[in-house]
């Protein structure tokens, strides 16, 4: 059993940073140049604050891979606070996401592309390209299939088997697509077709394994392929979400998911609630040795705001808080003051990928949150909303 460090303790164990402007993708930026000048920029990303919003992610893949210099500004979503009156003064109805390209306003995520394709050009395929159409029109087909199965309650017998089987039949075509191609991908290489399909897949893959305990990228070969090599970019990596983020942030997006409440649900919603983090088919690449350095680093940063806004006492929560990242670092045991348990897993259960930090580093801190909690009693945090995320409100960490 150690003591907790101190925040300057803390604060010699990470000397983790990177290069938001020129190094990889990551969610941080504001602003992204790939060794271009600041002059030479055109183009601003409007997109949403925690990064939940799959139309964002299309645009911001495409423009990592096509390293493009551009500005990115942060919008807040309806679900979890209150949109910027700047923003809705551009785009009046709020939506993301939106770009401002030579001083031009364009929305809808479909239209950015065929738009930023005419100016910087495709990414290999251009979206009305006669091989990519048929590819649009199967992942508009299988968004669908996926919302009918998730997104209402199978009150009619049976339906919740035909919900299933619907998504599946189109699950195969996706299959059929892909072993059609001679790459891992949707077409001879990585193209616009594999940027389109990547949100919702990554989000179908965390939402049925989690309320329908069904496990897309593992019981399906050529989509297992599929995400292994989008796991190879840096891109990816960068946009990339988690299994709990994701679980938690698409029902107030969706207006609700619904869970089959099958033995195999409730196994899959404890892993992803309660860990083990480690091993759920959200990420297969190797664990980068810097993961636990970037957790304590993103914590350090934020953690005045993270202290203020957990519900717990802030002297109880700063040392608890110190307890976990000591184990983190150390690998030893650190018991934190009684009674804040309920707060390490507030913060557990918030802990936000990509926003705060990338896929390994958000498992590694969320699970000497949980054993550091776990030492010191079961109690829950406050439940994370289902109808809102007003938890989430980015006007609380300015
Ligand atoms: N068809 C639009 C859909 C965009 C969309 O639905 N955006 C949602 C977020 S994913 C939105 O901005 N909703 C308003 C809000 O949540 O604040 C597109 O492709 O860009």
């Amino acid at each position: 059993m150690t003591k907790p460090l101190s925040w300057q303790e803390l604060e010699k164990l990470t000397d983790w940073q990177i290069d938001r402007i020129n190094g990889v993708t990551n969610s941080q930026a504001r602003l992204r140049l790939f060794g271009h000048n600041e002059s030479e920029v055109r183009l601003t990303l409007y997109r949403d604050n925690h990064a939940w919003c799959p139309y964002c992610q299309k645009i911001w893949l495409w423009l990592e891979e096509k390293q493009i210099p551009y500005r990115i500004e942060k919008v807040t979503m309806f679900c979890y606070g209150t949109k910027e009156p700047w923003y809705k003064r551009i785009v009046p109805s709020g939506m993301l996401p939106a770009i401002e390209l030579d001083g031009h306003i364009i929305t809808e995520s479909d239209d950015i592309l065929i738009a930023l394709e005419q100016v910087y050009g495709v990414l290999k395929y251009g979206m009305k390209d006669s091989i990519v159409i048929p590819l649009r029109q199967l992942e508009r087909l299988l968004f669908r299939a996926w919302c009918s199965w998730l997104c209402y309650p199978a009150r009619l017998p049976g339906a919740e088997k035909r919900n299933r089987e619907q998504f599946t039949d189109v699950v195969e075509m996706v299959e059929a697509a892909l072993a059609n191609t001679t790459s891992p991908y949707f077409l001879d290489d990585f193209s616009t077709a594999d940027v389109i399909f990547t949100p919702y897949v990554e989000r179908m893959n965390a939402s049925l394994y989690y309320y329908k305990g069904y496990s897309l990228r593992e019981e399906n070969p050529h989509l297992s392929d599929w995400f292994d090599a989008m796991e190879s970019r840096s891109t990816y990596r960068g946009t990339q979400s988690d299994f709990h983020t994701h679980a938690h942030d698409l029902p107030p997006q969706m207006g609700g998911c619904w869970s089959n409440g099958t033995p195999q649900t409730k196994v899959n919603q404890d892993k992803v609630d309660n860990g083990y983090w480690f091993g759920l088919p959200d990420v297969t690449y190797t664990e980068p040795e810097t993961s636990r350095a970037e957790a304590l680093s993103r914590v350090i940063k934020h953690r005045a705001n993270i202290i203020r806004v957990n519900p717990a006492d802030d002297k109880l929560f700063d040392e608890a808080l110190r307890c976990a990242l000591t184990h983190m670092m150390t690998g030893e045991t650190c018991k934190p003051p009684a009674g804040s348990d309920a707060a390490l897993r507030y913060l557990r259960d918030r802990i936000n990928v990509p926003r705060d930090m990338s896929i390994y580093a958000a498992k590694r801190l969320r699970q000497s949150l949980e054993d550091t909690a776990a030492l010191v009693g079961t109690k829950q945090g406050i439940p994370i909303p289902f109808k809102h995320r007003r938890d989430q409100d980015p006007a609380n960490f300015v």
